[in-house]
């Protein structure tokens, strides 16, 4: 039997488990222990991140983009990604863009809000640290501290960027409301990998914490819906059509991914190719200071210039350079981040974590 490793809390669980419910891939969770993160999972695959897979013939694996496109190639039908090529590259934007931008939103509402730190604190220590013998207060506390510390005031969110930070959410919520208000889905009538990447922050972040969660209940109930939508569907009855072409109510997404994640994307790139641990940048305006440089984060902006070039259609870069978004996708001439370059993620016990410099 396959065994998903994670927390109930966990983004990257969240999108794990949105998928293999979805494909009805039989699993079963497990809660992942102090003892499974810090040590037993880390010796399997490298990173110490969730979640973490051990399949029914022991491999472990580990990063849910490479996870899906292993689980794809095992269970096909129906297939995540759309036959259409240009959609298909819409949906790996989209997913990436979930995956690494909408992190720090994710981590800021759930972390700078005592409302949320504080219930989520609790959550946290309850499923991963029950029989840890120290205080309940201080393991909460210690949590506290090394998420806020880590993936809040450490990643850029300062005074300047706050209102970037909490604006990319809420712009977010207004562009998914306008596609949502149509269709079940982002591109038809079933779930793709655009679907499954949000899913990550929206559902076990932003849908679920109090502070977000009060905003996506109030000002996009859409989104809610789409939500519990995608958390109940299943391949087998949720069959849906998918649209042909790209919709208009797409593009506006796209330009946002541009302004936002694509700009993101390169700075790292070349802070890494100059050998810079941090590095800045001005984000529709907002300058963020000393975020962390990841390498991991490199190999993403590769992975997306490979499948461009792999697409090969001139419609793809029509649409791309339409919303301003083919020109800092293709800046960096060859990004270069020297991650799996043998191809075996998502097994071996090499994986990195997206940022190297977390503590505690
Ligand atoms: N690229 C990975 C990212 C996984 C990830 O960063 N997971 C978070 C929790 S949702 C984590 O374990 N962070 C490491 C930490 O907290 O130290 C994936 O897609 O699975």
């Amino acid at each position: 039997m396959t065994t998903l490793y994670g927390l109930k809390v966990s983004y990257f669980t969240g999108k794990m488990e949105g998928y293999l419910r979805y494909k009805e891939i039989p699993f079963t969770y497990r809660s992942m222990s102090v003892e499974d993160f810090t040590k037993r999972i880390p010796e399997k695959v490298g990173a110490r991140q969730m979640p973490a897979i051990e399949l029914a013939d022991g491999r472990w694996m580990t990063d849910t983009s490479p996870m899906i496109d292993w689980f794809e190639t095992h269970y096909p039908e129906p297939p995540i990604l759309p036959a259409d090529p240009v959609q298909a590259f819409l949906c790996r934007l989209i997913e990436d863009y979930a995956d690494e931008w909408l992190w720090r939103p994710a981590m800021h509402f759930r972390w700078s809000y005592p409302v949320s730190a504080t219930l989520l604190a609790r959550q946290i220590t309850d499923e991963i640290a029950p029989d840890v013998p120290i205080p309940g207060w201080l393991k909460r506390w210690r949590t506290e501290r090394r998420q806020k510390s880590n993936f809040v005031d450490r990643d850029g969110v300062t005074p300047e960027t706050r209102a970037n930070v909490e604006g990319g959410y809420v712009t977010l919520l207004k562009l998914l409301t306008r596609i949502l208000e149509t269709r079940p889905f982002l591109f038809g009538g079933r779930p793709t990998l655009a679907d499954i990447g949000l899913f990550g922050p929206l559902f076990r972040h932003f849908a679920m914490d109090p502070a977000p969660g009060v905003i996506m209940r109030e000002t996009a109930p859409a989104v809610s819906e789409w939500v519990y939508r995608l958390w109940n569907a299943r391949a087998s009855r949720v069959d849906g059509p998918l649209v042909a072409g790209v919709p208009d109510d797409l593009l506006p997404l796209v330009k946002e991914i541009g302004e936002t994640h694509l700009q993101a994307l390169c700075a790292n790139a070349d802070a890494w190719a100059r050998g810079d641990k941090s590095y800045e940048m001005v984000i529709q305006g907002a300058p963020y200071r000393a975020v962390p440089t990841s390498q991991y984060r490199v190999w993403c902006l590769e992975k997306l210039q490979e499948r461009f070039r792999a697409v090969d259609d001139g419609a793809l870069a029509a649409l791309l350079g339409g919303q301003n978004a083919l020109e800092p996708l293709l800046r960096i001439a060859s990004p270069n981040s020297g991650y799996d370059p043998g191809r075996i993620a998502p097994f071996g016990s090499q994986s990195i974590p997206v940022f190297a410099q977390v503590r505690g």
